[in-house]
């Protein structure tokens, strides 16, 4: 791991270490001093990759006081901290339900369901998984009563929606979309019950939590739940407060996905959760997509409307695969538009909670405006289920940087990451350990040590030893070939999310085609390709490709690291000689550079490939080349007219990804291992140096490079080798 994450991974720990109450985690040491719901699931997510015992018992110490007809509430009190936080048991008064816990105090609403996603990963980070079962067939029966609940007290229609009746139900308590339902609510505030806000207390700016006449409507709701005794039905009678709200309803989705898998880990039937999935994931996609916003937006149930404030919410179903692909196409659109950031947009973190072009965005407000880590959290992994991967690495990319350059706050600033609200906050600690575990840890095998071995073991294989030869002439094969690639570009490349779709293209009649091509490579003479640009593309694509060819003859599934020497030893006969994809990335592009970890060249000194050598090397090579893992260039086919422009494309495209982070606050830039690998072709440090300020969008950052040039720290990002699939 950089040891930069790993210096903050230990100090997001040491975090949910200080606020560990000794049977759970407090949100934050001093703002919210006791249990929270959803708070706890987070928790229990970055608690499952370093202490199995804690993330079972901060689930286990929440469901204790979980109601008997199923409901998970709010927030569960500390007796011993009570007297600091408004509302209070004194004053939600659950004793008054026949379903309150008895000899536990909790609030009377309930919170978005992440529960079962968080038990889920518990058992899929544990050390030994077999050792957390027990504790899976306890905590099964219980998250299915939750979300029996919901559907059975919250769902009167039976749509698969469930309904919110308080914003704290949210979790995004005065996010803009409850303005509209809050306002609406004509209320006498001299008939209130007389309470003190503590909240304001607690941070520096009262303009950054909800406002007093948020406050006033939040007690008149927890006024009338008391009223009803927290009786669903006669709540459901009066409540002017009833939303089906996409946050609430796609966390129940995905975490309806968790329980499928979980049952069929302990032996129980998932046919219920499966219908679950199914119901709500389609209610979703039908009922709340709203079709001129391209965008998920909350439905009243007191005006039958969708209220149409267009909040970072309304992203989220991508997370439980409810929009179609072309809803997800519209939301990713909106998604990466200025109003929430766009990719490589100066400036700005990613993605601010509401649309900053709204008169009512607010930079610092609570959830009114600033970038909070779940939320981004879970629309990262949205965006990477449809695919959209470069989006989703770019948020990823913040949530990391946002808390190592500004400190473990609740919630950021968009324009400048200032924290805001309660420090050392829990779930960011939390997520942001996921996060590190989940992105820079995945492979366990040392670079150095896979580099390496690299080339030294595993079998040579030529792949265009084939008998069918093409039918065009030969003197056409150059460009028939790279029509061809280009073919395979278009059907089964995605270039924006820089994947590849290996099981549609192996038994396509392209790929055919695109084999029988490479035969007649045999009879080519690569010196008839004209010009510098013309040969860095014919060299590229040919790198690409070979590279898509080889996994998917050699019948690679997760990462080229299945192949011994995978690079040194996938071949293609080009007239008289033999290439390897490391002699068309060392030897060629690179003219003749000797691979990281390599005592030597490529080409030896008489090896008559030389004059191939394209010299001086474009270092912008390597963000075009793919290598097919994930933390290589997004594939595109490049053309001999255009070749400078999209390397420039790839070049900038690259830095602004997560594979540059620049933190000036500690004097620190991150960067992907490629630079650390090509080095020289850079230029040295001082190339590397140039190269980031001159490709780099965020003027900040260009800045800081300049300004600290002599005393920059540079650190190294772990690659990731898993397929580009
Ligand atoms: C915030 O909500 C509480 C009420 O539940 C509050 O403002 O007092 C929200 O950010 C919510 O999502 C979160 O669970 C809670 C504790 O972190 O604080």
């Amino acid at each position: 791991m950089s040891r930069i994450f790993a210096d903050y991974v230990e100090k997001a720990k040491k975090i949910l270490e200080d606020n560990w109450t000794g049977t759970s985690t407090k949100p934050s040491p001093s703002l919210y001093p006791h249990q929270w719901n959803w708070d706890s699931g987070f928790i229990a997510i970055g608690r499952s990759h370093y202490d199995t015992a804690r993330a079972i018992q901060e689930i286990e110490t929440l469901f204790e006081a979980q109601w008997s007809n199923g409901m998970l509430p709010q927030i569960v009190f500390n007796p011993e901290e009570l007297g600091h936080y408004f509302p209070e048991p004194d004053f939600w008064q659950t004793e008054r339900s026949p379903n309150a816990p008895k000899g536990k105090l909790t609030s009377g609403i309930t919170m978005p369901p992440v529960h079962a996603i968080a038990v889920e990963k518990i058992y899929q980070h544990a050390l030994r998984p077999r050792r957390v079962l027990p504790f899976l067939k306890e905590i099964y029966p219980k998250l299915l009563d939750l979300h029996a609940y919901l559907y059975g007290e919250r769902d009167p229609a039976k749509e698969g929606l469930v309904y919110i009746r308080h914003p704290w139900e949210s979790g995004i308590d005065n996010s803009p979309t409850w303005d509209v339902p809050l306002r609406r609510m004509n209320i006498d505030t001299a008939s209130l019950p007389h309470y003190t806000r503590m909240d304001l207390k607690h941070v520096a700016d009262p303009s950054m939590r909800p406002s007093d006449e948020d406050y006033d409507r939040y007690v008149y709701l927890v006024d009338l739940f008391r009223q009803c005794n927290y009786d669903e039905a006669t709540i459901r009678e009066t409540c002017p407060f009833l939303i089906q709200d996409p946050l609430f309803n796609t966390i129940l989705a995905r975490a309806n996905e968790s329980l499928v898998r979980i049952a069929g880990i302990i032996g129980e039937s998932p046919d219920v959760p499966k219908s679950w999935v199914k119901k709500t994931s389609k209610a979703i996609g039908t009922k709340l997509w709203h079709q001129d916003h391209d965008m998920f937006d909350a439905f009243d149930l007191v005006t039958h409307e969708l209220i149409e404030v267009d909040t970072a919410a309304g992203f989220l179903p991508l997370w439980a695969g409810a929009p179609s692909r072309d809803q997800a196409r519209r939301l990713y659109d909106h998604l990466n538009s200025s109003s929430f950031c766009a990719l490589h947009q100066g400036n700005c973190f990613t993605i601010p909670n509401y649309d900053t072009k709204k008169e009512e965005y607010d930079h610092a407000n609570y959830w009114r405006g600033p970038v909070w880590i779940n939320i981004n959290w879970m629309i990262a992994q949205g965006l990477r289920r449809y695919g959209y991967t470069l989006k989703a690495d770019s948020i990823q990319k913040d949530l990391l940087q946002l808390p190592i350059r500004f400190g473990f706050y609740e919630y950021f600033d968009s324009s400048d990451g200032s924290g805001y609200g309660s420090d050392n906050f829990s779930w960011t600690a939390a997520l942001f350990i996921d996060l590190v575990n989940e992105f820079y840890e995945q492979d366990t095998t040392s670079a150095g040590i896979r580099s390496g071995l690299k080339g030294f073991f595993g079998e040579e294989t030529v792949l265009n030893d084939g008998d069918e030869m093409p039918s065009c002439g030969i003197q056409n094969l150059a460009g028939e070939l790279m029509r061809s690639i280009r073919t395979l570009r278009d059907r089964f490349y995605n270039t924006e999310r820089g994947l590849v779709d290996y099981e549609q293209l192996k038994d396509s009649h392209e790929y055919r085609s695109y084999r029988v091509l490479t035969n007649g490579l045999r009879q080519f003479n690569p010196e008839m390709i004209m010009g510098r640009k013309g040969k860095i593309a014919f060299w590229i694509n040919l790198y690409n490709t070979i590279v898509v060819d080889a996994i998917v003859t050699l019948g690679i599934t997760a990462s080229v690291k299945e192949v011994p020497g995978f690079f040194r030893n996938v071949k293609y006969r080009i007239g008289k000689y033999v290439f390897s994809a490391d002699d068309i990335e060392h030897g060629i592009l690179r003219s003749n550079a000797r691979p990281f970890f390599s005592p030597l060249r490529p080409f030896s000194p008489r090896d008559p490939r030389k004059r191939f050598m394209l010299f001086p090397v474009d270092p912008r090579i390597h963000f075009a080349l793919v290598c097919g893992s994930r933390s290589c260039a997004p594939i595109d086919y490049y053309d001999g007219e255009t070749v400078y422009d999209q390397l420039e494309v790839a070049a900038k495209s690259f830095v602004n990804s997560s594979e540059v982070l620049i933190l000036p606050e500690l004097k620190k830039i991150l960067i992907s291992e490629i630079f650390r690998w090509y080095e020289k072709d850079f230029g040295g440090l001082r190339g590397i140096k140039d190269f980031l300020t001159d490709y780099l969008v965020d003027l900040r950052a260009k800045n800081f490079i300049r300004d600290n040039y002599r005393d920059l720290v540079i650190e190294y990002l772990h690659y990731d080798w898993n397929l580009n699939r």
